[in-house]
């Protein structure tokens, strides 16, 4: 029985690694989950200078799911980089993003001209900062960025984006991706934009209590949105699955609609870095109860209904 998988030439001990954001901001955090049962980490989303993001509270969460608006705070690229490249692995992720189109290539330059040997995962997604809209529902947008990243970045990099919600627009968001050498693609980010309400009043203070929804409440999203692409992507392209995974048996279904790695977010930020030899044990013992001994043989393999 192994749980072992593979991007980007990468290989990983394990399918199950934190989602950005999560337990990732600082490298106390970061060694934190190179020590426990991970796979292995990807950082806090990274800009050009650190931020504090957004006013607290910003978080509000609980297993069944999470509302944020944390507004990306992170610590800058050098910091991530510098970090980076003390460790000297080709195994781990470094998110990264901008506020603009110039910022986001400015960012990449660093990336690209650094000693940094790991997987860069571009976040095209993120629904928290105030006046700006998620990259990846401008779909000429993502395109033109894309093109613009790939003409200077040949180190592996995969996009983290935001569900959708239509059969039409996977068509359209894979029809761009597969113009590209991605190594992954990771779905999903938050569910931008819900409201969680306490008593008379919004759960978050930033942007009038509007903020990402993740956790169980957003699993069916995510799962749909994981074998959309399976089903429309290029097979050079892995997929990551994120949303809703609090169990060995939410892992598996990510799995099973053609995950090759598995995020966890809300889920990890409830319970701390251990849950990843919860999780472990628990998708083996999934595994077992089919007769699988490893992930490539299920992955990709849901099954449909006949008639
Ligand atoms: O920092 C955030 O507010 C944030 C980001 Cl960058 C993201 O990509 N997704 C999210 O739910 N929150």
């Amino acid at each position: 029985m192994t749980l072992t998988t593979q991007i980007a030439n990468q290989h990983f001990k394990s399918c199950l690694m934190n989602a950005a954001g999560v337990h990732c901001q600082t490298r106390e955090e970061l060694n934190e989950i190179l020590d426990s049962q991970a796979a292995t980490f990807v950082t806090k989303t990274a800009t050009s200078q650190a931020r504090k993001g957004n006013p607290e509270p910003r978080y509000v969460g609980n297993l069944h799911g999470s509302i944020n608006s944390m507004g990306l705070p992170n610590l800058g690229i050098d910091y991530y980089l510098d970090y980076l490249s003390e460790l000297d692995r080709s195994d781990l992720f470094l998110s990264v993003t901008g506020l603009s189109k110039e910022e986001i290539y400015q960012v990449l330059h660093k990336v690209q001209d650094a000693s940094f040997n790991g997987l860069i995962e571009l976040n095209l997604s993120c629904p928290n900062v105030v006046g700006k809209p998620q990259t990846a529902y401008d779909f000429e947008l993502m395109h033109e960025i894309l093109i613009e990243v790939f003409s200077f970045v040949n180190k592996p990099l995969g996009v983290k984006l935001p569900p959708y919600f239509d059969l039409v627009h996977f068509d359209q968001v894979a029809a761009i991706l597969n113009q590209f050498p991605l190594s992954f693609v990771n779905s999903v980010n938050s569910i931008g934009n819900g409201l969680w309400i306490q008593d008379q009043t919004v759960a978050i203070k930033p942007k009038q209590g509007f903020g990402g929804i993740g956790g169980a409440a957003i699993k069916a999203t995510a799962l749909a949105n994981v074998h959309a692409f399976y089903q429309r992507l290029n097979d050079s392209i892995a997929i990551i699955g994120t949303g809703g995974v609090a169990s060995g048996r939410d892992a598996f279904e990510h799995i099973l609609c053609g995950a090759s790695m598995v995020q966890v977010g809300t889920a990890l930020m409830e319970e701390g870095p251990q849950i990843f030899e919860r999780l472990n044990q628990e998708l083996k013992a999934e595994m077992t109860s089919y007769g699988y001994q490893k992930i490539e043989d299920y992955r990709g393999k849901l099954q449909y209904m006949e008639g």
